[in-house]
């Protein structure tokens, strides 16, 4: 283990007391990043267009507001209370920052805003050089993004897949490129290149990557499945668990005809990178492993079972090697990671955690165990569990029980591992969840139906996401490729959805207009809080609804993902509650971060503290993309203001205080937040007193505690303590415990 440590302390006798309260009330509050204010200036009109974060811990009431200031000028006159944007039209320089305003009381400044003069945020990217597998020649294009703080400072970073231009479908046979990652801050410093190597194919239903803070360091972890050949971003293959003696240089790729170019043997890891540098953390053997291939795509030495798509066994490695991807909160505080693998016939989710530097199983789903699901529905069958999933999937707590559910395409994943529901309609290519009916109870789904000759005809249905009840369908009579879904008719309460197959419908199933011209993305883009559509490089509002879009030409940038025209990204990356979106420039040469300059005055909390909204980004790059959604009603007419999020920080660590200040024989407030592996000295008045030091650790159990002699510690090389954020009480005995 070579990886460059990062320890973040936290000291506070205050800290200790609330991880301590928060640890008995558990139950419903889960841990989301610490941000920072995500201020940005967008140049506009004559002047800057601002705009920043509402936490989801911040009050949501007129008690609670900004002041924004440039320099040392306080710009506004009234504290701002209605919104968290501001167009700043004054003259004169200075460095933008925010400071929030509670009863009149002002706090410490944000970060300096990010400023942006050309529209957009430029981040420069260098594509892998193109290269030759036995297929052919190829060139790398940028693909999907996601998101997370990868090096713990409140700022989001990006990590971007690239796709090789021969990358294929599972349908197809040939060769592919390698597939390569690559984590970048914003300002453009490229932190590092993991290159999965020769035994990963590259394509839409592969490599289905997860960024996430699961262990609760403040730093984002990234993970996929790996095999022999991959290289970490310290550009070591991979060496723990079963890569440990591997053979890196063997070539499991299938040269029969039939699977050409397929992964057909060897072995299948799952891997955790650490974020920020790229390094394997932990490598474990993949479950389930290929088994029985043709038992994926039909039962196991039956041809071609009723409803098995008419496509027969998986004898050409099609099925097996269908990948989705989940993070859930299967214990209701900390989320979990779910690869899964197979939707067409056999399907295996597998629950993991990554904490304290281990990776444990929580559970593994697999139709192929049998039994039946809560609601007696047998596993190994296509009216129950088998074949039902989709090419993207939604998680949250859909039955409000505290706990994340997993929404399988047409079957629901209950949080203990065992199948809650399942609605039988099966394999469907686009799945949306959200609280799309505000007059309902919790969430609905809107999913697209492909197999219409195995479910009697539907092509897309309206679903409790709670119970599967089926509330509405619309007939299909082929497979219904596209479906969407937003608050788009501005003025109108609950959203609309519509498809390939019809009309745009209420959520009572009442046609309310024509459908949008694109069956795409949905995105919170203008001044209102009707959502505009995405689609190519084009964001456009619905109807009448007010605000304007965005046109990139695709001189300067493209889609991906072929027909599927989606973007690199769209998420609540910075500034206010509206959404960001990212595009590729044309030339592979820079990632695009687009966001709105229009003032609005709906003041919302940060998306991504919306938990069901913040898995959805996480997750958006699986297979075929679809938008981000949250786990509320957000449109018109919606409640406000809003509700807090039942949401929590790990530790609480201040990421803009930078102060030292220890807690010393007479107690006194103090937070301290050191970031790496440095050596911290103590106060002189603990010089030569031996003191008591307990590091706790986010969640307040006792990882370490012993009495120290030097005036300086550093809990890494003096306690052994692995990588994370930690919570240090110096001296809480030291006057008993003095000799
Ligand atoms: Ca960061
Ligand atoms: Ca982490
Ligand atoms: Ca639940
Ligand atoms: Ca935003």
């Amino acid at each position: 283990m070579k990886y460059k440590p990062m320890v973040v302390f936290a000291l506070s006798i205050g800290i200790m007391f609330m991880i301590a309260a928060s640890a008995s009330a558990a139950a419903t509050a889960r841990y989301m990043e610490k941000l920072d204010r995500g201020l940005i200036a967008v140049k506009s009109g004559s002047g800057y267009f601002l705009s920043w974060r509402l936490f989801g811990t911040d009050p949501q009431d007129n008690t609670f507001g900004f002041n924004v200031y440039k320099g040392t000028s306080k710009l506004n006159t009234a504290v701002i209370t209605n919104a968290t944007c501001y167009q700043d039209n004054s003259s004169g320089t200075g460095t933008y920052t925010v400071k929030p305003v509670t009863n009149g009381v002002e706090g410490d400044p944000s970060e300096n805003a990010l400023l942006i003069n050309n529209g957009y945020v430029n981040i420069p990217i260098t594509a892998p050089p193109g290269g030759t597998d036995p297929s052919g020649s190829y060139t790398y294009s940028a693909n999907d993004c996601s998101i997370g703080d990868l090096d713990g400072d409140g700022q989001y970073e990006l990590v971007l897949k690239w796709d090789p231009s021969d990358a294929r479908d599972n349908e197809m046979t040939g060769y592919t490129g390698t597939c390569i990652l690559d984590g970048y801050k914003l300002d453009g410093t490229k932190l590092w290149r993991i290159d999965l190597g020769k035994n990963i194919r590259a394509g839409a239903h592969y490599t289905q990557f997860l960024v996430y803070d699961f262990d609760g360091d403040g730093m984002a972890e990234v993970a996929m499945k790996t095999a022999p050949g991959t290289k970490d971003g310290l550009n070591n293959f991979l060496k723990t668990g079963p890569a440990a003696g591997a053979d890196n240089t063997a070539d499991y790729r299938s040269s029969a005809a039939k699977t050409l170019g397929k992964v057909t043997t060897g072995p299948e890891w799952y891997t955790v990178f650490n974020g920020k540098t790229g390094a394997e953390l932990v490598t474990v053997l993949y479950k389930p492993d290929r088994g029985v291939t043709a038992s994926w795509g039909a039962l196991a030495g039956i041809a071609s079972p009723a409803g098995d798509l008419g496509w027969g066994n998986d004898s050409v490695f099609n099925f097996v090697d269908r990948f989705l991807t989940s993070v859930a909160y299967l214990d209701g505080e900390r989320p979990s990671l779910v690869p899964c693998r197979g939707y067409y016939w056999r399907s295996a989710l597998w629950a993991l955690d990554w904490r304290g530097g281990q990776l444990t199983e929580r559970w593994l789903f697999d139709t192929k165990d049998g039994g039946n699901g809560k609601d007696g529905k047998p596993l190994q069958s296509s009216q129950g569990y088998e074949s039902q999933g989709s090419h993207s999937l939604r998680q949250g707590d859909v039955d409000g029980d505290g706990f994340d559910e997993i929404v399988y395409g047409s079957c629901t994943i209950d949080h203990d591992g065992k199948g809650l529901y399942s609605t039988g309609l099966r394999h469907g290519d686009a799945l949306h969840m959200s609280v799309m009916d505000p007059t309902g109870t919790g969430m609905q789904v809107w999913m697209v139906d492909e197999q219409v000759s195995e479910n009697n005809g539907i092509g897309a249905h309206f679903q409790d996401a709670a119970t599967g009840k089926i509330l509405w369908t619309d007939p299909g009579t082929k497979d219904n490729g596209r479906g969407c879904c937003g608050p788009m008719i501005a003025g109108t309460k609950g959203w609309q959805m519509w498809s390939g197959d019809g009309g745009l419908w209420d959520a009572s199933h009442k046609n309310v207009g024509s459908p949008p011209s694109s069956s795409n993305f949905t995105i919170w883009w203008g001044p209102d809080l009707n959502r505009f559509a995405e689609n190519g490089t084009s964001i456009t509002p619905y109807g009448s609804a007010g605000g304007t879009g965005l046109n990139v030409p695709s001189t300067e940038c493209s889609s991906n993902n072929g027909s599927k025209s989606t973007p690199a990204l769209t998420a609540d990356i910075f500034g206010d509650w509206r959404e960001e979106v990212v595009y590729r420039s044309s030339k592979n040469d820079a990632l695009r971060i687009y966001t709105t300059t229009q003032p609005t005055t709906n003041r919302l909390y940060t998306l991504m503290h919306d938990p069901v909204y913040r898995m959805s980004v996480a997750t958006e790059n699986v297979a075929y993309n679809q938008p981000p959604e949250p786990g509320i009603y957000i449109g018109p007419g919606m409640t406000l203001p809003e509700a807090k999020p039942n949401i929590k920080y790990y530790g609480t660590v201040d990421v803009k205080q930078q102060r030292t200040v220890f807690h010393g024989p007479t107690p006194v407030n103090y937070s301290l937040k050191v970031f790496g592996d440095r050596t911290i000295a103590l106060p002189s008045e603990f010089n030569g007193m031996p003191k008591v030091v307990t590091v706790y650790d986010c969640e307040g159990k006792t990882m370490h505690k012993s009495v120290v002699r030097n005036n300086t510690i550093n809990l890494q090389k003096d306690f052994g303590m692995p990588d994370g954020i930690y919570m240090v009480r110096v001296n809480d005995k030291a006057i008993s415990e003095r000799k």
